[in-house]
């Protein structure tokens, strides 16, 4: 019996160990969550190594000489004005290998001082008191040529117009201040730091609240210690802030985690390959403090990749944002003629998604972002749809101006290679574009229903919450130019013959130019077969237009609205004819795959094109 009890209070003894050891285990596995999972977020300490709080050795030193190192090889002057730099020689052609790697020329970047100046781009190079204006001046026709002049909106007297009323002539005086936050993932140091020197130089400082970057889990090493180096000396006197991933969170998460422990009153996004230019922060500060709904985008400006130049674009226009059905954020023309020149704020149906501001607590009371959205694409059209159908406005702001470089592509790769721009489209898709998300299905007709997509209850609640408008609303409010595929027009979808052939874009990439083609019927409807007659009478894929050319050749170019060689006739028996040739769409001889042409119109079954859908006329 004795040895039983014994046994017994074994087994109870044991019992209690195994307790300890699940609560130690359960505590252990919290403990790697919230490790794993909150990032640190610690503002710059001077780089050492420290061991149980002991710095053991102080690396200063080695990061003062590279520093020097780095700096004694920059040229100074180069690239000032934002004229477009060279190097010579040996330089020269590993400059010229880099772009081949880093989509820039990371040479010539190292190379440019890191303040390097800017002309003021807001103001047209110098506009001559103009031969218009002293001819005004003198002509007794003088109010008839100011009369046809205004009216008819010629260039030069805009000219005359413009001057006279440049940016700099608007006095903002915002009382808001600003929490600037770049985000990065293995970017260029001295392009960082250009982006950071130029935002501290153009921002007076009462207006800048502090510089957030949020690094998201690089793995290039000059990043680490040579950035937290150079932010804690040679940016001492400036409020910058270091936020480290622990882990790639992607651009998307990157912003939250730089919003989160933001504190100034605006929050203005930049990528880290950005520059800003004089007066930039003022007008979007003083806007946000007229309406604290407004979203407001610069007018971005392109940054040679190249020579790292500046070019504004010669004239006043600017464009806005667009998108197409693909999801993909386009640039568009302003529509309203009143608002061409405007340097006032212009409203914009999306944004381009690297560079904006917004008043914080709007930022969170909107729904900041989708956290579930990885990696690259797809949040910039979420949030533009959302600030509108939710009760907010999206602006371009004429007289901000910011200059991006733009890479012709990724110089990193994502992890699992995921495409994260259609899974996270798939999820505005399904949450913002109520019936229209149909057309971006047809394109990714693999997503649709895909477990991928991840669950989407948080966004729907939200669009709930906020009593947000439908997509129909924005379409008709916000983008009334947008063309939808199936609405106001003669006819749409598959266009076949007799043969089983079908019009075709041939895979032709959106934003090209190139034939309109004849390839055997899909069996099922595919985007490069879908096309529509348009109520005005194109023939179009979204927004590119057949045309016919001197040849006969038909191309499908950007439409352009003024009928001409984009005029099509479709008759009741299926026969487009082309006004402008006098002659008819025609299959006839073409090959599987060829371009087609217009000939004469003979009535035969290789002219006659059935649309799966015809609307009465
Ligand atoms: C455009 C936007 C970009 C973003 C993107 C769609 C502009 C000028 N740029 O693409 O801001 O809205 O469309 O998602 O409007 N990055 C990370 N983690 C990553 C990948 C990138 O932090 O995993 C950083 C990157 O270092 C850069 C920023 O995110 O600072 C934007 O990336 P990009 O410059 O490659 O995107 P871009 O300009 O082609
Ligand atoms: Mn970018």
């Amino acid at each position: 019996t004795f040895s039983s009890i014994m046994l017994l209070k074994c087994i109870r003894l044991k019992r209690i160990y195994v307790k300890l050891a699940f609560v130690l285990l359960a505590v252990l596995f919290l403990l790697v969550l919230y490790v794993k999972l909150v990032p640190e977020v610690n503002s710059v300490v001077y780089p050492g190594v420290y061991k149980h709080g002991k710095l053991v050795s102080n690396l200063s030193n080695v990061f003062e000489q590279k520093l020097r190192d780095y700096e004694s090889k920059i040229i100074a002057n180069l690239g000032d004005d934002g004229d477009p730099a060279y190097l010579t020689g040996d330089d020269a052609k590993k400059g010229d290998e880099s772009l081949k790697t880093f989509a820039l020329n990371t040479v010539l970047s190292d190379r440019m001082p890191l303040d390097r100046k800017l002309r003021d781009p807001r103001n047209k190079k110098q506009v001559e008191p103009s031969f218009l204006f002293i001819f005004i001046s003198f002509s007794i026709f003088k109010i008839t040529i100011i009369y046809t002049c205004i009216n008819k909106r010629h260039h030069l007297c805009f000219d005359v117009n413009v001057t006279s009323h440049t940016c700099k002539k608007f006095k903002y005086d915002p009382k808001l201040n600003t929490s600037v936050i770049v985000i990065f993932y293995n970017e260029l140091l001295s392009v960082i730091l250009r982006t950071i020197w130029s935002v501290i130089l153009q921002t007076p400082s009462h207006l800048l609240q502090e510089i957030i970057l949020v690094d998201d889990a690089s793995t290039e090493g000059s990043l680490k210690g040579l950035l937290d180096y150079y932010v804690s000396t040679r940016l001492k006197d400036h409020n910058i802030r270091l936020v480290r991933l622990k882990s790639r969170m992607g651009l998307i998460r990157a912003r939250l985690q730089g919003a989160r422990v933001a504190q100034g009153d605006v929050l203005i996004f930049l990528d880290a390959h950005c520059e800003a230019t004089m007066g930039w922060a003022e007008p979007l500060l003083s806007r946000i403090e007229e309406d604290r709904t407004a979203v407001l985008v610069p007018i971005i400006d392109v940054i040679e990749a190249t020579n790292l130049a500046y070019s504004t674009n010669g004239d006043s226009s600017f464009q806005v944002g667009g998108f197409s059905w693909s999801g993909h954020f386009t640039w568009i023309d302003i529509q309203d003629e009143k608002d061409k020149n405007k340097l006032t704020p212009v409203k914009s149906p999306t944004m381009a998604g690297g560079l904006f501001a917004i008043d914080r607590n709007f930022f969170w009371d909107i729904g900041s972002y989708d956290e579930q959205m990885d990696g690259w694409g797809g949040e910039n059209l979420e949030m533009s749809f959302r600030i509108w159908q939710c009760g907010g406005r999206l602006e371009t702001v004429p007289c901000s101006r910011v200059g991006h470089i733009f890479r012709d592509f990724h110089p990193y790769s994502f992890p699992d290679n995921k495409d994260t721009h259609g899974i996270n489209t798939a999820r505005l898709a399904h949450v913002w574009m109520d019936d229209y998300k149909r057309f971006f299905f047809m394109y990714q007709p693999g997503l649709e229903d895909n477990p991928i997509v991840g669950d989407l209850t948080h966004r729907k609640q939200l669009r709930q919450k906020l009593r947000c408008k439908s997509f129909r609303w924005y379409l008709d409010n916000v983008y009334p130019e947008k063309f939808v595929l199936d609405e106001h027009v003669q006819a749409y979808g598959q266009a076949r013959t007799e043969f089983d052939m079908c019009l075709d874009d041939l895979q032709l990439a959106e934003d090209k130019v190139g034939p309109l083609g004849l390839y055997q019927c899909h069996p099922y409807l595919a985007m490069s077969q879908y096309f529509s007659v348009s109520a005005g009478g194109e023939l179009r894929k979204e927004n590119f237009c057949a045309e016919v050319f001197g040849a006969g050749d038909v191309q499908l170019t950007e439409c352009h609205g003024r009928r001409r060689e984009q005029y099509w006739v479709l008759y009741r028996n299926g026969t487009v004819y082309s006004p402008a040739a006098g002659r008819c769409l025609s299959g006839e001889g073409v090959e599987n795959g060829k371009g087609l042409k217009v000939r004469d119109c003979k009535n035969s079954v290789h002219q006659r094109w059935k649309f799966d859908h015809v609307n009465a006329t």
